[in-house]
């Protein structure tokens, strides 16, 4: 597992955190910008390993940072209830890092249907969350690539935690192609090639019609035949013909065969490769106590696939086209 010690590296990080505007959301827009000159300071070590990440990805489609600098229990505000954040909040570690270590890998990404176009999400447990929310917690929030169906999908899905669920039972899942696609042969391969799949998106994306279908189309693989992109959501993927659910049902299986699971803990930031992976996460039992889990969460683009046309800049929102 990818998973990298930067508990040597947390002086340096929360010298350059302190660089950063308190007040982040205030001027979204210089502060991301900010953030992109402090992530050219980041120790050689790590700053390396990011650009290496960012070039060639690895076999896991994540990186795992531990121990980077995180706000202390008595110092923390209650887990939310509610989103999006004020835009008075002041700046936590765990955002001040998820925004320096973005800013090294792309450009932050808003998605103005998805919580009101905001950049930085509170992930956090909610009653009643509808099953396909990252605010379920009773129940597995099944895999899926991020916004697969969106033409602008993000590159990177960066989550940084500032608390854990109390008995530290939530996993994050992640579940990559470089390790699946051996397990498919080659037969179920080229079924699924190039192939755009039925698939429905998520409820943020739907225009507010209850359910409008398989609006999108998604293509479980493409992208460089040796070494291909996955698109790959258990919820919402929607194949018809009986041969593409066959191919789908292989597919599915390889996956469940090589996922890793992640238990998240205050200091951690997880990359996913939102290219070359699918992730899930686990049941785990909230409290309501104030202390339940808190996850901060940043949609990256990069060139990466056609994901910046041109033009942009971090903070930027963009708005929904389904890929076809
Ligand atoms: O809670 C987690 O570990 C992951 C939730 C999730 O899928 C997300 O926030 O995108
Ligand atoms: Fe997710």
């Amino acid at each position: 597992m990818t998973v990298v010690d930067c508990t040597g590296f947390a002086g340096q990080l929360t010298a350059l955190a302190a660089r950063l505007p308190d007040i982040p959301r205030r001027d979204l827009h210089g502060f991301l910008e900010r953030a992109g000159e402090l992530a050219a300071e980041l120790p050689t070590g790590l700053g390396t390993l990011l650009d290496e990440f960012n070039a060639s990805g690895n076999r896991d489609g994540f990186l795992g940072l531990r121990g980077l600098p995180v706000d202390a229990e008595d110092g923390l505000p209650p887990t939310p209830t509610s989103t999006p954040a004020p835009l008075d909040r002041p700046l936590l570690r765990m955002e001040a890092m998820l925004a320096i270590v973005g800013r090294r890998l792309g450009l932050h990404t808003g998605y103005k249907e998805l919580r009101a176009g905001t950049v930085f999400h509170d992930v956090y447990p909610s009653p009643n969350a509808h099953h396909l929310s990252s605010e379920t917690s009773e129940t597995l929030l099944e895999f899926h690539t991020e916004m697969a169906y969106h033409v602008l999908q993000p590159n990177y899905v960066l989550l940084a935690c500032s608390r854990a669920d109390h008995e530290r039972r939530a996993a994050t899942l992640v579940a990559s192609i470089r390790k699946a696609l051996p397990l498919v042969s080659e037969e179920y391969q080229n079924r699924l090639w190039d192939r755009p799949l039925p698939c429905r998106v998520d409820v943020a994306f739907r225009g507010g019609v209850a359910d409008p279908g398989a609006i999108a189309g998604v293509k479980p693989l493409y992208g460089d035949v040796t070494d291909p992109f996955l698109g790959y959501d258990r919820e919402l993927l929607a194949p018809a013909d009986p041969e593409d659910v066959e191919a789908v049902g292989v597919l599915s299986k390889a996956l469940d065969e090589v996922t890793e699971p992640v238990r998240l803990v205050p200091g951690d930031l997880l990359i996913l490769d939102n290219f070359r992976t699918t992730h899930a996460r686990t049941p785990f039992t909230p409290r309501w106590d104030g202390a339940d889990r808190w996850l901060h969460r940043v949609y990256i683009r990069t060139p990466r696939g056609g994901q910046l046309p041109g033009g942009e800049r971090a903070g930027d929102v963009v708005t929904f086209t389904p890929r076809s």
